[in-house]
């Protein structure tokens, strides 16, 4: 039987450049002959995907319940499905965000709670943890700029600045409390600057994971 694989998330707020470090990641897991299976969230699944589209598309109100279960929804199928039989398979994953995203945006920036949102994982039985996950972390206006370069804002990204403050400093609160898997990289640097942080981090993630 094939030893378990790892499971690698990133994290961060709109336009920290998820994106392209995760395109980096991969090319570099590849390069050590990891099988590696990219994904994402909300997403990763045909259901994830339609739940995808009505969070960031929806033309009606959403409330913040609906959209933490709708999180939820995805995540659930997302993992039964996708991440943990290739876990087991011996495949590793490489994911756009995970449940640390809901106790960032729900949590703190819907102002839920995140006993809230622990609750609601518990209940469903998503207590699957990432083995690394890399927090890009900038200043939330910066991260907005680069995405108004790519056009219209979709339905979270047209959310009132304060709620962006709440959802960065929710993400930075719970990297402080897990510090050995949450690794926070200053996204604001040049991207050159940002891959070489990354590869570090990523080089020693490997060295204690025979990669
Ligand atoms: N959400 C998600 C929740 O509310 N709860 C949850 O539980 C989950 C799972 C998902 C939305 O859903 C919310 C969060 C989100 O609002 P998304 O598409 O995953 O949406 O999230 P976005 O943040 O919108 O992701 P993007 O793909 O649009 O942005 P990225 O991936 O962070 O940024 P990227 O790599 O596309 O880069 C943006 C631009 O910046 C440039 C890139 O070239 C690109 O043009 N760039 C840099 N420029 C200068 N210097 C650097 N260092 C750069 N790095 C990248």
């Amino acid at each position: 039987m094939s030893s378990r694989g790892r499971f690698i998330t990133l994290e961060g707020l709109e336009g920290v450049g998820k994106t392209t470090n995760r395109e980096f990641i991969e090319a570099t897991l590849k390069s050590r002959d990891i099988n590696v299976v990219v994904t994402r969230e909300p997403g990763g699944t045909e259901l994830g995907e339609q739940l995808r589209h009505l969070l960031l598309h929806a033309s009606a109100p959403v409330s913040a319940e609906a959209e933490l279960m709708m999180m939820a929804a995805s995540r659930k199928q997302h993992t039964v499905d996708v991440i943990e039989p290739a876990l087991q398979s011996g495949k590793w994953v490489l994911c756009d965000r995970y449940a640390d995203a809901s106790y960032a945006y729900q949590g703190g920036g819907r102002q839920l709670g995140l006993d809230v949102v622990a609750s609601l994982h518990s209940l469903l039985t998503i207590d699957l943890q990432p083995d690394i996950t890399f927090l890009l972390d900038m200043p939330i206006a910066d991260g907005l700029k680069r995405m108004a370069a790519r056009g219209k804002p979709d339905r979270i990204e047209q959310e009132e600045l304060a709620f962006f403050e709440r959802a960065r400093k929710a993400y930075l609160q719970r990297a402080a409390l897990q510090p050995d898997r949450m690794k926070v990289v200053d996204a604001g640097a040049p991207l050159e600057q940002v891959q070489a942080r990354v590869s570090e981090l990523l080089m020693q993630f490997l060295d204690s994971n025979n990669g």
